[in-house]
């Protein structure tokens, strides 16, 4: 089979290979979402899908359903441009969060991305917790993350901001955007690259779609002005949505959280500078509430590690629920969490080593 179309999707030699797996069934990659149904880009055109029941009764979470930007094998059922989809292939990134409003249940925002953007906007959306929040999910997802602050045209002490997000990036790149005035953009462009995928994440209002638009050119997704009152976004884009961009670049453009509650996360890899730090507390097993000799009371007492950012560290670190789980379980539950285990993981690795 000759992949020019899915190619342009994104298909890589890996998914390729995975797919020569399920023969009989056609290669796809899911592009929106709608509850139940979903639209998927075949080799031979755009189909509407829906899960098969043996997809359905054998999945034992969310995160076995197909979701935005993952491969799938479909089957047609018949009817014009109709099909079932079988099989979701392995996922080489994906970006989950707890489903808002329940207890654990996972959501997956984007699969298959190679680059996430944490948008968040200079004005009414600027929070670094929240910022601390979006990269402690970033960096679990596999993709690399890139924090992008939008509507630098209404902000007027961009330099003060500036420090401020790097104080907490921990060497995220950081790009200034204006859709207003297309500062940022060739950065923006740059960091998708051809035939990579970026998904745009963050609060309602802060300006994705309007972005998403500047790069395809056209306005091909709804924008709505955010609320006089209190500066909130309106939540216009409710699917989220799998685009091309004339330079060969794939974007998914997603729906404003309300919040974002973790499922997982890479607390460490945010904390960095937290971390660092509690090696050098006197006491291997430092809380970091009252002992003596502890480095990162030290460095909050001397102002240079910010008390907000440390309670943050320790809020989000609770949040996960990883707790009494010891290195190696903890790898392996992420493992089970969010690529279905390490039979699926095997049984790719196997079918790799065949070819
Ligand atoms: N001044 C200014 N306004 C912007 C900029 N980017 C977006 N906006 C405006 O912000 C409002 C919200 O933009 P959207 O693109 O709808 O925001 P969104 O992030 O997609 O929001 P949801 O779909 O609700 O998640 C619109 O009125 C845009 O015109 C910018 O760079 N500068
Ligand atoms: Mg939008
Ligand atoms: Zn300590």
């Amino acid at each position: 089979m000759v992949y020019t179309n899915l190619k342009k999707y994104g298909l890589s030699d890996r998914f390729e290979q995975e797919a020569t797996m399920y023969g009989g069934f056609a290669l796809a990659r899911i592009t929106e979402q709608h509850r139940d149904l979903y639209k998927a880009v075949r080799e031979d055109g755009y189909a509407k899908a829906v899960v098969s029941g043996k997809l359905r009764y054998s999945s034992g979470s969310a995160l076995d359903f197909p979701a935005v930007g993952d491969w799938v094998m479909l089957e047609d059922d018949g009817t014009d441009g109709n099909a079932v989809i079988h099989h979701v292939l392995t996922r080489s990134s994906v970006f989950v969060r707890q489903a808002a409003g329940t207890a654990g249940d996972a959501q997956v925002v984007a699969a298959n991305i190679d680059v996430v953007f944490i948008c968040m906007s200079l004005n009414a959306d600027f929070n670094l917790r929240r910022l601390e929040r979006y990269l402690t999910v970033a960096w679990d997802s596999r993709a690399k993350p890139a924090i992008v602050l939008t509507k630098s045209d209404l902000c007027e002490d961009l330099a003060e901001r500036l420090v401020e997000v790097e104080g907490v990036s921990m060497g995220v790149p950081i790009v200034v955007c204006s859709s207003e005035n297309g500062d940022g953009f060739d950065e923006v462009s740059a960091r998708i690259g051809t035939g990579k995928t970026a998904a745009f994440i963050g609060s309602s209002g802060v300006g994705k779609s309007t972005m998403i638009n500047r790069l395809l050119g056209e306005n091909a997704l709804a924008t709505q002005a955010i609320r006089e009152g209190d500066g909130k976004g309106r939540h216009t884009t409710t699917h989220r949505q799998l685009l091309l961009l004339l330079n060969g670049g794939i974007v998914i453009d997603t729906p404003g959280m309300r919040e974002l509650s973790l499922y997982s996360g890479d607390v460490s890899r945010t904390f960095e500078d937290i971390e660092d730090l509690a090696t050098q507390c006197k006491f291997s097993n430092c809380t970091h509430s009252d002992e003596p000799g502890c480095a990162v009371r030290a460095a909050i007492a001397d102002g240079s590690l910010a008390e907000k950012r440390f309670g943050n560290y320790q809020k989000l670190g609770r949040e996960i629920n990883y707790e009494g789980l010891n290195s190696r379980e903890r790898e392996q539950e992420k493992i089970n969490r969010m690529f279905g285990g390490k039979k699926a993981l095997k049984n790719f690795q196997k079918s790799l080593k065949k070819k």
